[in-house]
């Protein structure tokens, strides 16, 4: 069998998982647009996790609520349901604890990687699974992602303890890339950032390379605001690329991003969303930031203290802590660091 699926923990995840109940030979990694596309040849020896249907494949896994208009109305096997990831889904399909206990702690942290119920910690300080995610996020830029999956993958279904996995030289030097590009996007979002109401705005168009970085980094360095606004300048295009993201530190922003773009010509879903701006882009920023920014400025000195980080997995690190307790006493009630 083919298991076709992505390329991130959750991908990951279902193909150890999968792995080890079916007679997997062959592993496509693609992305959904491919699939939804029908970009991909799809067959009875074919297996799609993670990503959405095609019609004639053996099995199909997948938990993204928004591919449901592509929800197949002929009967198939697998499961699609809501679920915090693809993988736990699979995992209950094979029988769960009683067949695979020992895979439980992986898809607990997929769970909470893929749907981003993640803590301060997690993003400062990421540890044992939720690293390994940030290290197989494509948009890290580490390359070669593929071959990774795969090395990954191997280790993974051998049962070796994630201590060890995280310290096969090729992940070390992956968590080792992430740690210093986050300590380069801390300082580039400190410097090309202003609050606006609730939102932050981060204009990176002047800067040559942006640094990849965490991309949840914005949101514990600026835990007051609940959404975050990216403007950058596509390089080998006429336009300026806008990313939008709801905070998942403070989920506290009922802008749906989706539609907000859809009016500029982008699109996403409710709390994450893309618009290329053609034309005058200022114009179309600032009525974006003013969609955006409905709610009081708040005084941002107590960011400005804070020290930029040393050595971004030193467990005692201290703008952790310095964010704990300004989230603690910023945090209105009941909108606490996690989501779940
Ligand atoms: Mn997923």
């Amino acid at each position: 069998m083919r298991l076709v699926t992505r390329c991130d923990l959750d991908g990951l995840a279902c193909a150890v998982l999968i792995g080890l109940n079916e007679e997997v030979d062959e592993i496509l990694l693609t992305h959904p647009q491919e699939i939804a596309d029908g970009r991909v040849d799809i067959g009875p020896r074919d297996i799609i996790a993670n990503l959405p249907f095609r019609p004639g494949c053996a099995l199909w896994f997948d938990h993204h609520m928004h591919t449901a208009a592509a929800a197949p109305a002929e009967p198939h096997d697998g499961v699609f349901g809501r679920a915090p990831s693809a993988a736990r889904l699979v995992f209950e399909y094979y029988g769960g604890l009683t067949t695979m206990g020992e895979f439980e702690e992986l898809v607990h942290e997929t769970d909470r990687f893929d749907s981003a119920s993640l803590s301060l910690d997690d993003i400062l300080d990421p540890q044992d699974y939720i690293l390994l995610g940030f290290t197989l996020d494509a948009r890290s830029g580490l390359g070669r992602t593929a071959e990774y999956f795969m090395t990954v993958r191997e280790l993974l279904t051998e049962r070796t303890a994630i201590a060890q996995v995280l310290d096969h030289p090729e992940v070390e030097e992956r968590c080792r890339r992430l740690a210093a590009e986050d300590t380069e996007l801390h300082t580039a979002l400190i410097a090309h950032s202003h609050v606006e109401g609730n939102a932050l705005i981060t204009d990176f168009r002047d800067m040559k390379r942006v640094p990849v970085g965490n991309r949840f980094l914005v949101f514990a360095l600026f835990p007051q605001i609940n959404v975050a606004m990216r403007i950058k300048q596509d390089l080998g295009h006429a336009y300026v690329m806008v990313t939008l993201g709801h905070s998942i530190v403070n989920p506290s922003c009922d802008v749906n991003l989706g539609e907000l773009a859809a009016r500029y010509g982008g699109g996403g879903h409710r709390g994450a969303a893309s618009i290329q701006l053609t034309g005058d882009a200022d114009a179309q920023l600032r009525r974006i930031v003013a969609a955006l920014s409905e709610r009081q400025p708040f005084d941002l000195s107590a960011l400005a203290a804070l020290p930029l980080p040393a050595a971004s997995r030193d467990p005692d690190y201290e703008t952790a802590d310095a964010l704990r307790r300004l989230v603690a006493t910023e945090a209105p009630p009941g909108e606490g660091r996690r989501r779940t």
